[in-house]
């Protein structure tokens, strides 16, 4: 079909989840496709040579590629239902100058958690609990990163947030005390069934991880 919209995914991915929110919050129907990672199927490698990584939303047989890149053209091609970036150019700026930094420093930092030696991970969590005060002062006291809507930075953010409360049970990560905003933040996008049903179970989350060490024969 012309329009029809396929999305490669992979169910713990926390940039798989942007697009299931993303397209959720249109009310966009599609078919997914969940990948095994150690053995990509033929389909994802076409769709994304360079990077050979999910998600790809192919949309009317084209690919695209790059979570951030796929809420943008959701946006833009399903205009007319729950915009997610603002129609100010300056606070359009301002929303993907958040989702490079979420990409960046919030990834790179619990990166350190997820992988690092026992130093890593303390390091890890102290630039996490930085991070997250950058973005607790950019909320201040609006509902949402952008504002008064939900939006393109809250999509970016809230999978890693869901990654916290992993943190929480295994790393001894707490952001409660630092940034009580952002957990508040954090409870007021559960409650939208948009985010809630395609976040991964964080239990779950932390027993792919366990299992996923225990192959790699990693003791840290
Ligand atoms: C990152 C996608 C990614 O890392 C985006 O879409 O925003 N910048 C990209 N995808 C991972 C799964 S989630 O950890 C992936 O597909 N990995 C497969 C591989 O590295 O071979």
């Amino acid at each position: 079909m012309e329009d029809e919209a396929v999305v490669l995914d992979y169910w713990a991915s926390p940039f798989g989840a942007r697009v299931r929110i993303a397209l959720a919050e249109k009310g966009i129907s599609y078919t997914h496709k969940f990948e095994n990672l150690a053995n990509k199927s033929p389909l994802l490698v076409e769709m994304n040579p360079v990077h050979q990584k999910i998600p790809v939303l192919i949309h009317g047989g084209k690919p695209i590629c790059e979570s951030d890149i796929i809420i943008q053209y959701i946006d833009e091609i399903w205009k007319n239902n729950s915009p997610l970036l603002p129609s100010d150019h300056y606070h359009r700026a301002k929303a993907r100058f958040l989702v490079d930094f979420i990409n960046t420093k919030i990834y790179d930092s619990s990166k350190k958690i997820w992988m690092g030696s026992a130093e890593d991970q303390e390091c890890g969590k102290m630039e996490l609990i930085e991070w997250s005060k950058v973005l607790e002062k950019e909320l201040g006291d609006k509902p949402y990163l952008g504002g008064e809507d939900f939006g393109f930075a809250d999509i970016a953010f809230v999978p890693f947030y869901n990654w916290f409360i992993v943190f929480k049970t295994f790393a001894n990560f707490n952001i409660e005390e630092d940034c009580p905003k952002l957990v508040d933040w954090g409870k007021r996008c559960m409650r939208r069934d948009t985010v809630s049903k395609s976040l991964p179970d964080p239990q779950q989350v932390y027993e792919a991880y366990l299992e996923f060490k225990d192959r790699l024969g990693n003791t840290n």
